[in-house]
């Protein structure tokens, strides 16, 4: 059973047909279709020794399953799973990186594809780099999620770990992906502020070239828990990486992680996020649990990264409405409801103190996205919206100004899927979130506005439909 008909699967997500998945891993374009490979298990829906689940789609829309393409065997490097990692094209060989993980010892690995990437051979010589004899001392808590990529004299690659009890990325260098040299710490010192905060633990470094800069994305992890992503952005020299800047790719809290993203043959940066379950899922259906996020594409202008989600996913769109220059007072309820629906809408001020749409619409619950002008900040507030899969994930928000400044209107585009919440707010900050309502589902949807009265200046929202 695939728990298909559980009403908080999502119907136009990527996810396993049944079980378990987390981080998105190697992804790429490959030969104009796009694969998607991710952390899975297969038989239930909780982490265990991780296989590489496969899906591929022509048009990041709609995605068809492929078979598993690696999974943890007793006699190689990877007994206890294979962890994640990432995809590279070696003169026209499909070659997957991977960090085999066997009695505690975390390594990397390789394994080399056939032509439409279904078939897949590991390296009799596994693991292909283990912890550097130099750093033996340090007895690191982590090392794993290879990201490589190729320069003019050799390839390169990332391997994320912890360092004196912070986050890093250990730099490594090879003439052929398979003999690998330990170089040095990717990024020298945690200097000036940028780092603070970026965890213990450096999860699935993602490194790459955009709009004149250079990007190093790493998963948070601090204590015992995941946490999020940041993005550090700055000058790449010498083989080190100097960020000039920190920016948090999502602001829901512990849902999106482990974004991997890619250069699609259009110049585009397009990045996916693992979307965590923020329910009991074995109690709450027994069969599935994450999903990935839409695909978005990053840029950065003048410093600052936006994102947006991809156009394709237009295609989606059916019955609709639109308003324009609508004032707001309390709750108006649109003519348009759903599980399953996108919505652009820019706000202004007015005299409302907070403003903005409510969701998931079901008796005593609902899950309210609105501006809180003077605070500056979006929250997404789902105190009444989890009903008896209660958790703590209550209030999530996200800051829109600094320094003061005065909000005056604000851009939201929306994406709902049953329990997963996908927000950007102005082409810029996202926000995802997962809500499980328990109630008989109305699923209405209104615009609200508390303290006063704020404007729609547009308004066009869709029913989505299904990929599946
Ligand atoms: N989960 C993977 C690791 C990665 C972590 C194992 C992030 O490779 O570091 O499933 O979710």
């Amino acid at each position: 059973m695939s728990g298909a008909h559980d009403r908080h699967r999502p119907r136009y997500h990527l996810l396993p047909p049944t079980g378990w998945m987390n981080d998105p891993n190697g992804v790429v374009e490959w030969q104009g279709r796009y694969h998607v490979f991710y952390q899975h298990n297969p038989v239930a829906p909780r982490w265990a020794p991780p296989h590489w689940g496969h899906a591929v789609s022509d048009d990041l829309v709609h995605w068809q399953h492929l078979p598993v393409a690696l999974t943890p065997e007793m006699s190689p490097a990877d007994a206890d799973g294979c962890w994640s990692g990432c995809f590279v094209d070696d003169g026209g060989t499909p070659t997957i990186l991977y960090t085999g993980v066997r009695a505690g010892e975390q390594a990397t690995c390789l394994a080399t594809g056939s032509a439409d990437l279904v078939h897949w051979r590991k390296d009799p010589t596994n693991p292909v780099s283990r912890v550097p004899g130099t750093l033996a001392a340090h007895a690191l808590e982590a090392y794993r999620d290879p990201y490589a990529w190729r320069e003019d004299d050799g390839w390169y690659a990332l391997v994320g770990t912890s360092l004196g009890g912070v986050g890093q990325a250990l730099l490594y260098r090879s003439p052929d992906l398979r003999r690998w040299e330990y170089l040095h710490p990717f990024v020298p010192a945690h200097a000036d502020g940028v780092c603070d905060d970026t965890g213990q633990i450096w999860e699935c470094p993602n490194f790459f070239a955009l709009d004149g800069e250079h990007v190093l994305l790493v998963s948070r992890w601090q204590g015992t828990a995941l946490t999020y992503p940041n993005a550090l952005v700055g000058r790449y020299a010498e083989r080190r990486f100097h960020p000039g800047s920190r920016q948090r790719l999502d602001w829901g809290y512990r849902c999106f992680y482990a974004p991997l993203s890619l250069l699609d043959d259009r110049g585009r940066r397009l990045v996916w996020g693992w979307l965590q379950e923020q329910r009991h899922v074995e109690r709450a259906n027994g069969h599935w649990a994450g999903a990935a996020s839409l695909p978005r594409t990053l840029t950065l202008e003048d410093g600052v990264l936006r994102q947006r989600f991809v156009p394709e996913l237009e295609t989606l769109r059916g019955a609709g409405v639109r308003l324009d220059d609508a004032p707001v007072h309390g709750v108006q309820p649109l003519d348009l409801g759903g599980p399953a629906l996108e919505l652009r809408l820019t706000l202004s001020r007015g005299s409302a103190a907070m403003a903005g749409v409510r969701l998931r619409h079901a008796p005593g619950e609902h899950t309210d996205v609105v501006v809180a002008w003077e605070a500056g900040r979006l929250m997404v507030d789902t105190r009444r919206a989890k009903g008896p899969h209660g958790t703590d994930y209550a209030v999530d928000t996200l800051p829109l100004v600094r320094g003061g400044a005065a909000l005056e209107r604000v851009s939201l585009h929306v994406y709902l899927d049953h329990s997963v919440l996908e927000l950007i707010v102005d082409e810029r900050h996202a926000l995802t979130t997962r809500v499980y309502p328990s109630g008989p589902p109305l699923d209405e949807v209104a615009l609200v506005a508390n303290g006063g009265t704020a404007t729609v200046e547009t308004l066009e929202a869709w029913q989505l439909g299904a990929i599946w």
